[in-house]
């Protein structure tokens, strides 16, 4: 059987504006991304999916297009691009991209026209409505970004929708024109090279009566757009769907579908929303968490996972999940273990790699965040919550800090920027940089390191990759996430206590392919210690210690 080739690779998340930047203006940009290929391979990358850079006025950073053809000039050019596509090729690195094509910016010209003249040919590019009889807004709908979803335009006399900022209008993708741009758009990006694209809030695309995102067209829509593509079917599309549960996804990624081949999944993220929801966190359980990777692998058995821990609208994994005072080091290698080892495809996001952690946010004007900020003022000026308290919320969840700049070495701004630079970073890199950083974390022990490891492990073992999942289960109260990769003459059992505690684990007989201990021993024994995690070859014949099982080839 002919597997696409993602089901065998790994997919590193750049955030452009903070992975590292060449010029030395305090943004990263694409030349940055060039000179960082060699850095991932080495780490086993095989494809990239970088953040949005095109032409954006950056009200979203970069999530508002204006110009869907060009590299904004903060990330390079167009010739940037094609270097990038092409170096990285040289490094058996794909790439991918990130289309919002649920909205644009206000400042496109399509918008502009749509605004300016109704009758022209892109009167109907957007959602326009007439006011309620009282003037009000055409329906209750809120903004992902707190607020109305619809703004008023003097200039048209009709109301618009943004279920984002209202500087990021919806397209009406009832419109076949729009569909026809859209798909223009993606084929210009694959004639230059990319392998694929990471689709923004795409089930939001076809608006439903209810719910107004999920609507009745969204298969439809996908399917005509991947017929659209050149080489359609060798072309990667992950869709960005939040809020659907592994039952849609299911339906979205049905390889009979001819739609998305993957979709990036939400509830892994939700286990610590409160009452409140996002902006008020509580602590996680481990059964949440056990059972919702049982539903999801169990729902997507005939489609395939994307899997991840974290991404640029999300606090940093370590922080969330982890320890990240006493057991950083153990807490984010057992979390990648537990994680990406699951049947999918990894998909890492920046820094994550080296354990990047939470800033100390201890004022409200350190939030420049649009979405974060918003949900800040929402709290004291809507919820009446004092600034102490919607601050201590925020701060914790704020998606500023999984954005700062990728510490790369201990000198100045972390090495984010070029020796000499006089600009200081967009964001100011975390004061933990000069111990936590990518050059110190080049030996055994490091977290780096491991991934590196723990990558190389699921690269080589084809039980890893394509192995069935089974959820080991345990009662309520274990902190302990255990499941196995089962193939027919090969078992892997990867287990993880997910806590600072020492509990117990009946471990039958196998060989310890990786540990996060080193002195993990070979025999099973019962105990694990504090963030322990193991990955143990079962049932094989001979094997011995890391890398050596005896792999299959496909
Ligand atoms: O995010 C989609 C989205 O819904 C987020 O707002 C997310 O729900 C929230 O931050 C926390 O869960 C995508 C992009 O990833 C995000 O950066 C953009 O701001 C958003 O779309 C609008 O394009």
């Amino acid at each position: 059987m002919t597997r696409p080739w993602w089901h065998d690779t790994v997919i590193y998340h750049i955030y452009p504006r903070s992975f590292y930047d060449a010029n030395g203006d305090g943004y990263g940009d694409l030349p940055g991304i060039i000179e960082k290929l060699p850095y991932l391979r080495d780490l086993g990358i095989g494809a990239i999916w970088m953040g949005p850079v095109f032409s954006s006025p950056q009200v979203d950073n970069g999530y508002d297009v204006s110009d869907y053809r060009r590299i904004d000039p903060l990330f390079g050019t167009n010739a940037d691009m094609d270097r990038l596509i092409e170096s990285a090729d040289r490094h058996g690195i794909r790439v991918l991209l990130d289309l919002v094509f649920n909205h644009s910016s206000d400042r496109h010209p399509w918008f502009e026209a749509s605004r300016s003249r109704p009758a022209g040919k892109y009167g109907d590019y957007y959602i326009w409505r007439d006011a309620a009889p009282d003037g009000s807004e055409p329906n209750e709908w809120r903004s992902v970004f707190g607020g109305s979803a619809w703004d008023w335009s003097e200039d048209r006399h009709q109301f618009y929708l943004h279920l984002f900022a209202r500087e990021q209008p919806d397209l009406n993708w009832e419109n076949p024109a729009v569909r026809a741009e859209l798909r223009d758009i993606a084929n210009y990006w694959l004639d230059r090279g990319v392998a694929g694209f990471r689709m923004d809030v795409i089930n939001f695309i076809s608006k439903s009566a209810d719910d107004y995102i999920d609507g009745p067209r969204f298969l439809e829509f996908i399917a005509e757009f991947r017929a659209g593509l050149r080489n359609g079917g060798e072309v990667l599309l992950v869709g960005e769907t939040p809020g659907i549960n592994a039952e849609r996804a299911a339906a979205y990624t049905d390889p009979d579908a001819g739609a998305l081949d993957m979709v990036l999944l939400f509830d892994h993220l939700r286990l610590d929303h409160g009452p409140g929801g996002r902006w008020d966190p509580v602590p996680w359980r481990h059964e949440d968490l056990r059972r919702n990777m049982e539903y999801e692998q169990r729902l997507l058995k005939r489609a395939w996972p994307s899997i991840y821990l974290s991404n640029h609208d999300q606090p940093r994994i370590v922080s969330r999940y982890g320890n990240e005072q006493e057991y950083r080091y153990e807490s984010a290698t057992a979390l990648a273990t537990v994680f990406y080892l699951q049947r999918g495809t990894p998909i890492l996001y920046q820094g994550d790699e080296i354990a990047m952690r939470n800033i100390p946010i201890e004022e409200a004007t350190q939030i420049v965040d649009i979405e974060s900020g918003n949900a800040y003022r929402e709290l004291v000026q809507e919820k009446g919550l004092s600034p102490e308290e919607a601050l201590r919320r925020v701060r914790r969840i704020a998606r500023d800090n999984g954005r700062t700049p990728m510490q790369w070495s201990g000198a100045d701004n972390a090495g984010f920027t070029p020796r000499g630079a006089t600009a200081s970073p967009w964001y100011p890199v975390n004061p933990d940089y000069p111990e936590w950083n990518v050059a110190a974390q080049d030996e055994s022990g490091t977290v780096r390191w491991y991934i590196r490891e723990l990558l190389a492990l699921r690269r080589d073992d084809v039980t890893l990759r394509h192995g069935e999942f089974e959820l080991v289960h345990e009662p309520e109260d274990s902190p302990v996430v255990a499941y196995r990769r089962r193939r027919v003459n090969g078992t892997v059992l990867v287990v993880a206590n997910l806590s600072d505690g020492v509990v117990g684990f009946p471990f039958t007989n196998g060989s310890i392919l990786l540990s996060n201990y080193s002195d993990s021993p070979v025999e099973s024994t019962s105990l694990l210690r504090p963030w322990e995690c193991r990955v143990l070859a079962e049932n094989l014949h001979r094997v011995g210690g890391i890398h050596t099982m005896t792999v299959e080839k496909t």
